[in-house]
Protein backbone atom coordinates (compact mmCIF):
# COMPACT_ATOMS: atom_id res chain seq x y z
CA UNK A 1 0.00 0.00 0.00
CA UNK A 2 2.77 1.89 1.10
CA UNK A 3 4.56 1.36 -2.05
CA UNK A 4 1.95 2.19 -4.33
CA UNK A 5 0.91 5.42 -2.80
CA UNK A 6 4.98 6.70 -2.91
CA UNK A 7 4.35 4.91 -7.19
CA UNK A 8 1.55 7.39 -7.16
CA UNK A 9 2.72 10.42 -5.89
CA UNK A 10 6.12 10.15 -7.78
CA UNK A 11 4.07 9.88 -11.28
CA UNK A 12 2.11 12.56 -10.43
CA UNK A 13 4.96 15.14 -10.05
CA UNK A 14 5.19 16.33 -13.07
CA UNK A 15 1.19 17.18 -12.87
CA UNK A 16 1.68 18.39 -9.17
CA UNK A 17 4.36 20.80 -10.77
CA UNK A 18 2.14 22.57 -13.40
CA UNK A 19 -0.84 22.70 -11.24
CA UNK A 20 0.40 23.74 -7.81
CA UNK A 21 3.83 24.24 -8.48
CA UNK A 22 2.87 27.35 -11.08
CA UNK A 23 -0.48 28.77 -8.73
CA UNK A 24 2.48 28.87 -5.90
CA UNK A 25 4.08 31.04 -7.45
CA UNK A 26 1.44 33.13 -8.70
CA UNK A 27 0.08 33.79 -5.44
CA UNK A 28 3.45 34.60 -3.29
CA UNK A 29 2.89 37.99 -1.88
CA UNK A 30 -0.80 38.97 -3.59
CA UNK A 31 -4.01 39.67 -2.23
CA UNK A 32 -6.74 37.64 -3.46
CA UNK A 33 -8.67 39.46 -5.97
CA UNK A 34 -10.12 38.67 -9.39
CA UNK A 35 -6.93 39.82 -10.98
CA UNK A 36 -5.21 36.45 -9.43
CA UNK A 37 -8.49 34.24 -9.67
CA UNK A 38 -7.83 35.05 -13.46
CA UNK A 39 -4.14 34.21 -13.44
CA UNK A 40 -5.20 30.98 -11.40
CA UNK A 41 -7.95 29.71 -13.89
CA UNK A 42 -5.44 30.08 -17.32
CA UNK A 43 -3.22 27.88 -15.31
CA UNK A 44 -6.44 25.82 -14.67
CA UNK A 45 -7.13 25.63 -18.34
CA UNK A 46 -3.49 25.25 -19.47
CA UNK A 47 -2.85 22.23 -17.04
CA UNK A 48 -5.82 20.35 -18.64
CA UNK A 49 -8.54 20.56 -15.86
CA UNK A 50 -10.73 21.73 -18.54
CA UNK A 51 -13.29 24.50 -18.67
CA UNK A 52 -15.99 23.18 -16.29
CA UNK A 53 -13.82 22.42 -13.71
CA UNK A 54 -12.12 25.42 -13.91
CA UNK A 55 -15.23 27.16 -13.31
CA UNK A 56 -16.49 25.35 -10.44
CA UNK A 57 -12.99 25.56 -8.93
CA UNK A 58 -12.31 28.94 -8.98
CA UNK A 59 -16.28 29.87 -8.26
CA UNK A 60 -15.82 27.95 -4.64
CA UNK A 61 -13.04 29.23 -4.22
CA UNK A 62 -13.97 33.13 -4.46
CA UNK A 63 -17.05 32.18 -2.29
CA UNK A 64 -15.43 30.29 0.14
CA UNK A 65 -12.51 33.06 0.37
CA UNK A 66 -15.55 36.00 1.25
CA UNK A 67 -17.23 33.86 3.70
CA UNK A 68 -13.94 33.27 5.68
CA UNK A 69 -12.46 36.98 5.14
CA UNK A 70 -9.53 35.93 3.36
CA UNK A 71 -6.86 38.29 1.60
CA UNK A 72 -3.59 36.61 1.79
CA UNK A 73 -3.39 34.81 -1.48
CA UNK A 74 -1.16 32.23 -0.58
CA UNK A 75 -4.35 30.91 1.24
CA UNK A 76 -5.98 29.94 -1.58
CA UNK A 77 -4.05 26.79 -1.47
CA UNK A 78 -5.62 25.36 0.59
CA UNK A 79 -9.34 26.08 -0.76
CA UNK A 80 -7.95 25.02 -4.33
CA UNK A 81 -6.92 21.69 -2.83
CA UNK A 82 -10.46 21.28 -0.51
CA UNK A 83 -12.04 21.82 -4.18
CA UNK A 84 -10.10 19.46 -6.76
CA UNK A 85 -10.31 16.90 -3.26
CA UNK A 86 -14.17 17.73 -3.63
CA UNK A 87 -14.27 16.99 -7.76
CA UNK A 88 -11.98 13.79 -7.42
CA UNK A 89 -13.95 12.31 -4.98
CA UNK A 90 -16.93 10.11 -5.85
CA UNK A 91 -18.81 7.18 -5.05
CA UNK A 92 -17.41 3.50 -5.24
CA UNK A 93 -17.16 1.99 -8.44
CA UNK A 94 -17.06 -2.18 -8.32
CA UNK A 95 -15.21 -4.01 -11.04
CA UNK A 96 -17.97 -6.84 -10.85
CA UNK A 97 -21.56 -6.19 -10.09
CA UNK A 98 -22.72 -8.93 -7.98
CA UNK A 99 -24.59 -11.58 -10.21
CA UNK A 100 -22.64 -11.62 -12.99
CA UNK A 101 -22.21 -14.53 -14.89
CA UNK A 102 -19.00 -16.17 -16.09
CA UNK A 103 -17.63 -15.28 -17.92
CA UNK A 104 -17.32 -11.45 -17.80
CA UNK A 105 -16.30 -9.68 -20.72
CA UNK A 106 -14.01 -6.81 -20.96
CA UNK A 107 -13.90 -5.27 -24.13
CA UNK A 108 -10.94 -3.15 -24.09
CA UNK A 109 -11.40 0.43 -26.60
CA UNK A 110 -9.89 2.74 -27.87
CA UNK A 111 -8.10 4.75 -30.53
CA UNK A 112 -4.33 3.53 -31.73
CA UNK A 113 -1.32 3.74 -29.50
CA UNK A 114 -3.60 4.82 -25.87
CA UNK A 115 -2.29 1.76 -24.47
CA UNK A 116 -4.58 -1.36 -24.96
CA UNK A 117 -2.59 -4.19 -25.09
CA UNK A 118 -0.38 -3.20 -22.28
CA UNK A 119 -2.81 -2.96 -20.03
CA UNK A 120 -4.47 -6.20 -21.23
CA UNK A 121 -1.11 -7.71 -19.63
CA UNK A 122 -1.37 -5.64 -16.83
CA UNK A 123 -5.46 -6.65 -16.23
CA UNK A 124 -4.72 -10.33 -16.83
CA UNK A 125 -1.47 -10.22 -14.13
CA UNK A 126 -3.83 -7.70 -11.60
CA UNK A 127 -6.84 -10.19 -12.09
CA UNK A 128 -5.22 -13.55 -11.37
CA UNK A 129 -2.60 -12.28 -8.37
CA UNK A 130 -4.97 -9.53 -6.96
CA UNK A 131 -8.22 -10.49 -7.46
CA UNK A 132 -7.51 -14.47 -7.51
CA UNK A 133 -9.47 -14.51 -10.81
CA UNK A 134 -9.07 -16.91 -14.21
CA UNK A 135 -8.32 -14.62 -16.83
CA UNK A 136 -8.28 -15.27 -20.44
CA UNK A 137 -7.18 -12.67 -23.05
CA UNK A 138 -8.44 -12.68 -26.91
CA UNK A 139 -6.51 -11.79 -29.12
CA UNK A 140 -8.96 -10.11 -31.46
CA UNK A 141 -6.79 -7.07 -33.32
CA UNK A 142 -5.99 -9.00 -36.28
CA UNK A 143 -5.58 -5.61 -38.31
CA UNK A 144 -2.48 -4.59 -37.30
CA UNK A 145 0.70 -6.87 -38.18
CA UNK A 146 2.61 -7.95 -35.22
CA UNK A 147 -0.33 -7.07 -32.91
CA UNK A 148 -1.12 -10.94 -32.32
CA UNK A 149 2.20 -11.51 -31.28
CA UNK A 150 2.47 -8.76 -28.88
CA UNK A 151 -0.31 -10.06 -26.81
CA UNK A 152 0.46 -13.42 -26.95
CA UNK A 153 3.81 -12.14 -25.06
CA UNK A 154 2.05 -10.22 -22.58
CA UNK A 155 -0.60 -13.38 -22.09
CA UNK A 156 2.82 -15.04 -21.50
CA UNK A 157 4.11 -12.48 -19.01
CA UNK A 158 0.66 -12.99 -16.95
CA UNK A 159 0.68 -16.93 -17.54
CA UNK A 160 -3.13 -16.49 -18.96
CA UNK A 161 -4.40 -18.97 -21.42
CA UNK A 162 -4.87 -16.61 -24.91
CA UNK A 163 -7.15 -17.21 -28.19
CA UNK A 164 -5.77 -16.30 -31.18
CA UNK A 165 -5.73 -16.44 -34.93
CA UNK A 166 -4.14 -15.55 -37.88
CA UNK A 167 -3.17 -11.73 -39.20
CA UNK A 168 -6.27 -10.59 -40.77
CA UNK A 169 -8.64 -13.42 -39.84
CA UNK A 170 -11.96 -12.02 -38.86
CA UNK A 171 -11.72 -9.87 -35.01
CA UNK A 172 -15.21 -11.02 -34.21
CA UNK A 173 -14.46 -14.46 -35.19
CA UNK A 174 -12.03 -14.66 -32.88
CA UNK A 175 -14.24 -13.11 -30.03
CA UNK A 176 -16.44 -15.71 -30.38
CA UNK A 177 -13.99 -18.75 -30.04
CA UNK A 178 -12.65 -17.03 -26.81
CA UNK A 179 -15.93 -16.85 -25.60
CA UNK A 180 -16.82 -20.38 -26.03
CA UNK A 181 -13.21 -21.58 -24.40
CA UNK A 182 -13.51 -18.98 -21.38
CA UNK A 183 -17.40 -20.48 -20.44
CA UNK A 184 -15.98 -23.73 -21.52
CA UNK A 185 -12.70 -23.20 -18.97
CA UNK A 186 -14.52 -21.58 -16.14
CA UNK A 187 -12.94 -18.00 -16.82
CA UNK A 188 -13.93 -15.32 -14.28
CA UNK A 189 -13.15 -12.68 -16.79
CA UNK A 190 -12.17 -12.51 -20.69
CA UNK A 191 -9.96 -9.71 -21.83
CA UNK A 192 -10.97 -8.55 -25.37
CA UNK A 193 -7.90 -6.72 -27.08
CA UNK A 194 -9.21 -4.80 -30.18
CA UNK A 195 -7.72 -2.08 -32.79
CA UNK A 196 -7.31 0.74 -32.43
CA UNK A 197 -7.16 1.82 -36.15
CA UNK A 198 -9.11 0.72 -39.28
CA UNK A 199 -9.53 2.19 -42.47
CA UNK A 200 -12.34 4.88 -40.86
CA UNK A 201 -13.32 5.32 -37.80
CA UNK A 202 -16.98 3.94 -39.01
CA UNK A 203 -15.34 0.63 -39.48
CA UNK A 204 -13.48 0.56 -36.34
CA UNK A 205 -17.24 1.12 -34.56
CA UNK A 206 -18.97 -1.19 -36.20
CA UNK A 207 -16.26 -4.28 -35.75
CA UNK A 208 -16.62 -3.23 -32.25
CA UNK A 209 -20.39 -3.82 -31.89
CA UNK A 210 -19.96 -6.39 -34.04
CA UNK A 211 -17.57 -8.20 -32.06
CA UNK A 212 -20.47 -7.50 -28.76
CA UNK A 213 -23.07 -8.95 -30.78
CA UNK A 214 -21.00 -12.22 -31.33
CA UNK A 215 -19.77 -12.15 -27.97
CA UNK A 216 -23.12 -12.38 -26.94
CA UNK A 217 -24.20 -14.49 -29.38
CA UNK A 218 -21.54 -17.33 -28.16
CA UNK A 219 -22.46 -16.51 -24.57
CA UNK A 220 -25.93 -14.76 -24.35
CA UNK A 221 -25.45 -14.91 -20.22
CA UNK A 222 -21.72 -13.26 -20.27
CA UNK A 223 -22.08 -9.69 -19.40
CA UNK A 224 -19.81 -7.83 -21.26
CA UNK A 225 -18.47 -4.29 -20.46
CA UNK A 226 -16.82 -1.68 -22.74
CA UNK A 227 -13.70 -0.17 -21.17
CA UNK A 228 -12.27 2.82 -23.03
CA UNK A 229 -8.53 3.43 -22.40
CA UNK A 230 -7.32 6.85 -22.59
CA UNK A 231 -3.91 8.20 -22.60
CA UNK A 232 -3.87 10.45 -20.27
CA UNK A 233 -0.59 12.29 -21.96
CA UNK A 234 -3.03 13.68 -24.35
CA UNK A 235 -4.69 16.11 -21.98
CA UNK A 236 -8.22 17.77 -23.60
CA UNK A 237 -8.40 15.36 -26.33
CA UNK A 238 -9.24 12.57 -23.91
CA UNK A 239 -12.60 13.93 -22.96
CA UNK A 240 -13.56 13.84 -26.41
CA UNK A 241 -12.51 10.77 -26.85
CA UNK A 242 -14.90 9.14 -24.27
CA UNK A 243 -17.83 11.05 -25.94
CA UNK A 244 -17.23 9.92 -28.81
CA UNK A 245 -16.94 6.09 -28.09
CA UNK A 246 -19.56 6.26 -25.83
CA UNK A 247 -21.76 7.70 -28.29
CA UNK A 248 -21.04 4.98 -30.75
CA UNK A 249 -20.25 1.69 -28.68
CA UNK A 250 -21.40 2.87 -25.00
CA UNK A 251 -18.59 2.74 -22.06
CA UNK A 252 -18.61 1.45 -18.85
CA UNK A 253 -15.55 2.14 -17.29
CA UNK A 254 -12.69 4.23 -17.91
CA UNK A 255 -8.33 3.23 -17.56
CA UNK A 256 -6.35 6.27 -18.17
CA UNK A 257 -2.86 5.25 -19.13
CA UNK A 258 -0.04 7.18 -19.40
CA UNK A 259 -0.46 9.43 -15.87
CA UNK A 260 3.78 8.90 -15.69
CA UNK A 261 5.73 11.65 -16.45
CA UNK A 262 3.42 13.58 -17.93
CA UNK A 263 2.37 17.17 -17.20
CA UNK A 264 -1.46 16.97 -18.52
CA UNK A 265 -2.55 14.35 -15.13
CA UNK A 266 -5.19 17.65 -14.37
CA UNK A 267 -7.19 16.25 -17.23
CA UNK A 268 -8.24 13.18 -14.68
CA UNK A 269 -9.87 16.36 -12.35
CA UNK A 270 -11.81 17.17 -15.59
CA UNK A 271 -12.88 13.43 -15.96
CA UNK A 272 -14.35 13.17 -12.63
CA UNK A 273 -16.03 16.61 -13.11
CA UNK A 274 -17.69 15.36 -16.84
CA UNK A 275 -18.31 11.82 -16.61
CA UNK A 276 -18.58 11.21 -13.10
CA UNK A 277 -17.21 7.58 -11.37
CA UNK A 278 -16.41 5.67 -14.24
CA UNK A 279 -12.48 5.51 -14.23
CA UNK A 280 -11.22 2.10 -13.01
CA UNK A 281 -7.64 2.14 -13.40
CA UNK A 282 -4.85 4.25 -14.40
CA UNK A 283 -1.52 3.46 -15.91
CA UNK A 284 2.04 4.45 -14.42
CA UNK A 285 4.09 3.10 -16.52
CA UNK A 286 4.65 0.28 -19.02
CA UNK A 287 5.73 -2.68 -16.83
CA UNK A 288 3.40 -5.27 -15.59
CA UNK A 289 2.73 -3.73 -12.22
CA UNK A 290 2.39 -0.61 -13.24
CA UNK A 291 -1.76 -0.65 -13.36
CA UNK A 292 -3.16 0.42 -9.87
CA UNK A 293 -6.92 0.34 -9.17
CA UNK A 294 -8.67 4.12 -9.31
CA UNK A 295 -8.94 4.81 -5.70
CA UNK A 296 -10.09 9.32 -5.97
CA UNK A 297 -9.73 9.85 -2.45
CA UNK A 298 -6.19 8.19 -2.21
CA UNK A 299 -5.53 9.64 -6.01
CA UNK A 300 -6.38 13.45 -4.85
CA UNK A 301 -4.30 12.96 -1.83
CA UNK A 302 -1.45 12.22 -3.84
CA UNK A 303 -2.56 15.07 -6.31
CA UNK A 304 -2.80 18.20 -3.67
CA UNK A 305 -0.82 16.48 -0.96
N1 LIG B 1 4.72 5.47 -19.74
C1 LIG B 1 3.69 4.66 -20.02
N2 LIG B 1 3.63 4.04 -21.21
C2 LIG B 1 2.59 3.25 -21.48
C3 LIG B 1 1.54 3.03 -20.54
N3 LIG B 1 0.65 2.20 -21.10
C4 LIG B 1 1.11 1.91 -22.34
N4 LIG B 1 2.28 2.53 -22.58
C5 LIG B 1 3.10 2.52 -23.81
O1 LIG B 1 2.35 3.02 -24.89
C6 LIG B 1 2.73 2.40 -26.12
C7 LIG B 1 1.52 1.87 -26.85
O2 LIG B 1 0.97 0.82 -26.07
P1 LIG B 1 0.05 -0.34 -26.67
O3 LIG B 1 -0.40 -1.16 -25.53
O4 LIG B 1 0.71 -1.01 -27.81
O5 LIG B 1 -1.17 0.54 -27.22
P2 LIG B 1 -2.42 0.04 -28.06
O6 LIG B 1 -3.57 0.91 -27.68
O7 LIG B 1 -2.61 -1.41 -27.92
O8 LIG B 1 -1.95 0.39 -29.54
P3 LIG B 1 -2.62 -0.13 -30.93
O9 LIG B 1 -2.84 -1.59 -30.79
O10 LIG B 1 -1.60 0.23 -31.96
O11 LIG B 1 -3.88 0.64 -31.10
C8 LIG B 1 3.72 1.32 -25.74
O12 LIG B 1 5.01 1.81 -25.96
C9 LIG B 1 3.49 1.11 -24.24
O13 LIG B 1 4.64 0.66 -23.57
C10 LIG B 1 1.62 3.72 -19.27
O14 LIG B 1 0.76 3.62 -18.37
N5 LIG B 1 2.72 4.51 -19.07
MG1 LIG C 1 -2.76 -2.94 -29.31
Amino acid sequence: MFNSFKKLTESLTKTKDNIFGKISHVVSRRKIDDELLEEIEEILIEADVGFSATMRIIDTVKEKAREQRLSDGEEVIELLKQEITEILVQDEHPLFKPGDHKPVVWLIVGVNGVGKTTTIGKLATYFSTQEQKKAMIAACDTFRAAAVDQVVIWAERAKVDIIRSQEGADPASVAFDATQAATARGVDILLVDTAGRLHTKANLMEELKKIRRVVQKANPQAPVYTKLIIDGSTGQNAISQVKVFTDAVGCDGIIVTKLDGTAKGGVMIAVAQELGTQVDFIGLGEKVEDLQRFDAATFAEALVK
